[in-house]
């Protein structure tokens, strides 16, 4: 059975208010946003992880989304490349940091890029959405790394979503929560999927952590959905981070 031990996250920073966005939802307000990380936190503790809080790093505005900055499997850790030229100076530091955690600490390379928020992992396989944020060098440079660990990945061309998890989650036990251009996907008609329904389509990113699912609150069809799929869910207010196009895996990486 897995489960997840450890998670990090980093604070927001004042500057978020710039981050990169697409989503006409006005500026997030920072204290806003503060209060919702901590009640973050809280939901990753009740779930049994360990959290590790970095400080906020005010150089980068996007640098509370850490999910993608790099990928954390049960064998090696991976440094990333941000396809995002403003995000690309995030990943300082965190070959370091992952080190305390991991024998094995790998990187992509130029003219790979990769974000995290691109990679879902189900069964110890990854699959690897190719986005605008990940190009083909880096899926596949990723994929090259995966099989020396003796893991596999696939890559899978997204057409409208942000990242690949924008738009489909896992929840273990077979259960793949999809909306929009994932229902009925090829990749992920052999999973029970549990449908997201295109009014919803921001709950389609949540997060399973040791059999409880993280849901962004407000989303009651998908939340009743996976409540009747079993699971223990907590609905948490992501509304400042929503305008950032941010979901609830962005905020941590999670191991
Ligand atoms: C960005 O556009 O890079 C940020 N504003 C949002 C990143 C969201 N990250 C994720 O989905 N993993």
């Amino acid at each position: 059975m897995k489960e997840f031990k450890i998670a990090i996250v980093r604070k927001p920073c004042p500057e978020m208010v710039h981050g990169i966005t697409s989503a006409n939802l006005g500026q997030p307000d920072f204290i806003k946003a503060t209060e919702q990380h901590a009640e973050y936190v809280r939901a990753l503790e009740q779930c049994g992880l360990r959290v590790r809080v970095l400080e906020a790093d005010s150089r980068f505005p996007d640098s509370v989304f850490i999910e993608d900055v790099a990928v954390c499997t049960s064998r090696c850790a991976v440094v990333t490349r941000p396809g995002a030229p403003s995000r690309m100076g995030e990943t300082t530091g965190i070959r370091e940091l992952l080190k305390a955690y991991y024998q094995s600490v790998e990187e992509i390379e130029p003219p790979g890029t990769l974000e995290g928020g691109d990679v879902m992992m189900v069964d110890g396989h990854l699959f690897i959405g190719l986005s605008e944020r990940t190009n083909a060098s880096g899926g596949g440079q990723l994929v090259r790394i995966l099989e020396r660990y003796g893991k596999g990945g696939t890559a899978v061309p997204l057409s409208r979503v942000l990242h690949l998890k924008t738009g489909v989650s896992y929840l273990e036990n077979n259960n793949m929560l999809v909306c929009g251009e994932f229902v009925h996907h090829p990749y992920f008609s052999q999973y029970s999927c549990i449908e997201v329904p295109a009014s919803e389509a921001y709950a389609a990113n949540s997060v399973w952590i040791n059999g409880t699912v993280l849901v962004p609150a407000g989303f009651p069809l998908t939340k009743a959905k996976i409540e009747q799929a079993g699971y223990r869910v907590i609905p948490l207010d992501m509304s400042e981070f929503r305008k950032l196009d941010g979901g609830l895996s962005c905020l941590s990486l999670r191991f």
